[in-house]
């Protein structure tokens, strides 16, 4: 194999089925008044958060009466969990357990001509961090390097980086999963959804899921409304080329043909402005644009649409009528992972007319408006310096509607074909996967051997710390301070994360990571605290409470101050947009040169002999970084092939034969993967699940378990607005034999 200047690492080297999909949405919750009944005596419980998912459900961490850790069950008070934990949440103890986890700081080292890891101690790593990155900021400048966080941790390396002189922070979260969504209801509404969405799922009476998975895709508090309201008989309609647990609930299910969704919403709204089924007092009080929507949408037929979709006009008709019946009480599910096809923002700005037509936004029933609590800033903590240049000017004609960093762009300015005269040279990483998680692998690995230092972040030897010069172990959410959990709801409410445990083997908190590395940088005024709990003292103070009370109390529920859930009947309304109204026709967008109104986009679909590899979410995953959970692994641990029968008959598949996948670039799969053969898949797309297939053979369970979606992800498609990485137009084709990789001469 060539070796490249700075070689994969697998850490090794070191010397050192899910749910039946027709189960209740609920049984996947665990029942947590039985086990509070069997509490012990002796446990001691600590507040916290749930960092499985981003859900951050707040939890009782309970340990037992040796101080081992025993259980964490959901927050009674929490709206988010409702005093539930999902699967995960409650396999959340396996994080703490993996004996698998980063023990020590590792420094990349050569030794006779191979690259290897050795172990250091924390000074010695953090010296070596602060005098590589003081060497880069003098020779390009502060700016030059990146942060790539996600997770509660990375918070303190984006305070680190922005003290040090860069604002060059990224994370997936927006350029490959929500990042479309919210630029296209920010520009229709004045305001992005941000998480959880304030989707009144419990008071529906219309659920439209377009490609979003509930039930699969476990986000706890939104599951829990959706089982609530479907016992209050509201009607589902799933649109999904696969028959997914949601669909099964739905009283619709559209199998589209994958890449046409936007062909379905135009109709959809042809039909409601059409019909007149749309909300008139509320088009009329609060959008603008609405005769220009008019007339654009005019050829956008039912009768056009089956011919994309292949749904049939009589169902778009009547789904559009089921719609209309339920308004306001009806959802256009805005969905998470929006980025698929490069035009998304568009096809979210659809999602979002329809809302607005249909006049849910701020409806009971619909989508509220929510009210989110805030907390005084930590005292004598200096302004930032301003850098000279950020993301945003490293491409100014590209993404001009980008809110947040770009993780790609990062990528790009960090690439040998970096055609800007900004370029980034240092990467600090932390809590994110990039190797399971950027698409197109060898482009995210080029540009980090074109970078001068990398430093890696995380609980577990992930992909990513093969990569780093150096690797530092952060000890889990179980054992350490973070900042109070700040989520939106319906009522604003803050959570407490304490350590219920010692930190195990060397592993340190993020906080303490960055105030060391400032310390050593002379940044020290920005981190003005020896311990991060004098941060959560002080601001539960000013709360009115302290941090001695809520370890008692885990949860503040504060009051809503004004009564503003949802819009008053004819309550007058000033958007944040540039009209003031809800933009029907988006003034932002085509003040930039982008359609003010969605049009559709025909994209490739799959040659002779491929099939569009579609991917989703498992309830017992949350993307790579539960695949080596001990207790989660026992629940599933690997993922499968979805494969219609008519086409497993044609290739003569049996079930569970493993097949390597190879896609429309040629490249080919590590791994094998086993084959389902079920109805519920259309023939021309097959379907996995993400998070599987792991290259690093140290993490022991979950090596070379099931395949990498990401690896045969090579095709990106950016969306023009907002940079984001549309990813669902990879073909792949089916090998029954291992390939023989070749071997190139190193
Ligand atoms: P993971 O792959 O789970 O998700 O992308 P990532 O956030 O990169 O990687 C998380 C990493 O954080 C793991 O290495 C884990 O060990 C580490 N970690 C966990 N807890 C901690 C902690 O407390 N501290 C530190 N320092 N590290 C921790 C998610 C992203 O992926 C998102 S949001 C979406 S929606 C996209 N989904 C997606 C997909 O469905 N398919 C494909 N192919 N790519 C995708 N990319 C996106
Ligand atoms: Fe944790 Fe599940 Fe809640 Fe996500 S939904 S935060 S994994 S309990």
């Amino acid at each position: 194999m060539k070796t490249t200047r700075r070689e994969f690492i697998k850490i090794s080297s070191l010397g050192l089925g899910g749910i039946m999909l027709s189960s209740p949405l609920l049984s996947l919750f665990k029942d947590d008044d039985e086990e509070k009944r069997n509490d012990e005596i002796t446990s001691k419980r600590y507040p916290n958060y749930c960092e499985v998912c981003f859900w951050n459900c707040a939890a009782w961490v309970y340990t037992n009466e040796k101080g081992e850790l025993w259980k964490i069950i959901g927050h009674e008070d929490d709206p988010n969990c409702n005093g539930r934990l999902c699967p995960r949440g409650t396999g959340g103890v396996g994080m703490y357990s993996d004996d698998d986890r980063l023990k020590k700081p590792l420094i990349r080292v050569e030794e006779n001509g191979i690259q290897t890891y050795r172990e250091a101690e924390w000074d010695e790593a953090l010296d070596l961090i602060a005098e590589k990155l003081s060497g880069i900021k003098e020779k390009y400048g502060a700016e030059s390097v990146a942060v790539f966080n996600h997770g509660s941790s990375g918070k303190h390396f984006t305070n680190f980086l922005q003290a040090f002189g860069s604002t060059n922070f990224a994370g997936p979260a927006y350029a490959q999963c929500k990042g479309p969504r919210e630029e296209a209801f920010e520009v229709t509404f004045g305001h992005a959804l941000h998480s959880p969405e304030p989707l009144d799922i419990r008071d529906t009476k219309c659920l439209v899921l377009i490609g979003s998975h509930l039930g699969e895709n476990m986000h706890n508090g939104q599951v829990q409304e959706m089982s609530d309201a479907i016992d209050n008989g509201a009607t589902i309609i799933t649109v999904d080329p696969r028959f997914s647990t949601a669909a099964s609930k739905s009283k619709y299910w559209l199998a589209i043909k994958p890449a046409t969704d936007l062909a379905l919403l135009l109709a959809w709204i042809n039909v409601i402005i059409e019909d007149e089924l749309y909300d008139k007092n509320y088009v009329e009080k609060y959008t603008s644009g609405f005769d220009l929507l008019k007339e654009h949408i005019k050829s956008y037929t039912p009768e056009w649409a089956y011919g994309k979709t292949t749904i049939k006009p009589d169902i778009i008709r009547a789904t559009a009528k089921e719609m209309a019946n339920a308004s306001p009480a009806v959802i256009v599910h805005p969905g998470r992972h929006t980025t698929w096809y490069g035009d998304d923002t568009q096809r979210l700005r659809a999602v979002a007319i329809l809302n607005a037509l249909l006049g849910s936004y701020g409806k009971r029933g619909g989508i509220y408006i929510p009210d989110t609590a805030s907390v005084y800033k930590f005292p004598g903590i200096p302004a930032f310096p301003k850098p000279s240049w950020s993301w945003n000017d490293i491409y100014p004609e590209k993404y001009p509607l980008a809110s947040l960093g770009v993780t790609n762009v990062l990528v790009d300015a960090s690439h040998p074909d970096n055609t800007s005269d900004k370029s980034i040279k240092a990467w600090i990483v932390i809590g994110t996967n990039l190797i399971a998680t950027m698409p197109n692998i060898a482009r995210t690995v080029e540009a980090i051997q074109n970078t001068e230092f990398v430093v890696v972040i995380d609980t577990m030897p992930a992909e990513i710390t093969g990569y780093a010069d150096v690797v530092l172990p952060e000890c889990t959410y179980l054992e350490r301070y973070d900042d109070l959990r700040l989520a939106q709801g319906r009522i604003p409410t803050v959570a407490l994360r304490v350590p219920a445990m010692e930190p195990r083997f060397d592993s340190k908190p993020a906080w303490w990571m960055a105030k060391q590395l400032a310390n050593r940088l002379n940044l020290g005024d920005y981190f003005p605290y020896e311990d991060y709990s004098e941060v959560l003292e002080y601001q539960l103070e000013k709360l009115g409470t302290s941090l001695d009370e809520m370890k008692t109390k885990g949860v503040l529920v504060l009051d809503r101050p004004y009564d503003d859930l949802y819009y008053k009947d004819d309550e007058e309304i000033e958007f944040h947009t540039n009209t003031g109204k809800i933009e029907l026709f988006s003034t932002s967008l085509a003040a930039y040169g982008f359609d003010g109104l969605p049009k559709y986009t025909e994209h490739a679909q799959p040659p002779a002999g491929f099939f569009r590899l579609i991917y989703g979410r498992a309830p017992m995953h949350t993307f790579s970084r539960t695949t080596n959970n001990p207790n989660l692994c026992d629940l599933q641990d690997e993922n499968k092939l979805w494969v219609n029968p008519k086409i497993a008959d044609q290739w003569g598949f049996t079930a569970d034969q493993e097949i390597w996948l190879q896609n429309q670039d040629g490249i080919v799969s590590s791994f094998p993967i086993k084959i389902r053969i079920t109805e519920r898949i259309r023939w021309d797309s097959v379907y996995m699940t993400h998070g599987f297939g792991h290259q690093s053979d140290k993490l022991t369970r979950a090596f070379a378990r099931g395949l990498s979606d990401t690896e045969m992800i090579t095709k990106i498609m950016i969306d023009p607005v907002n940079g984001n990485t549309g990813m669902r137009g990879n073909f792949v084709t089916f090998l029954t034999e291992k390939p023989i990789k070749e071997e190139v001469e190193s």
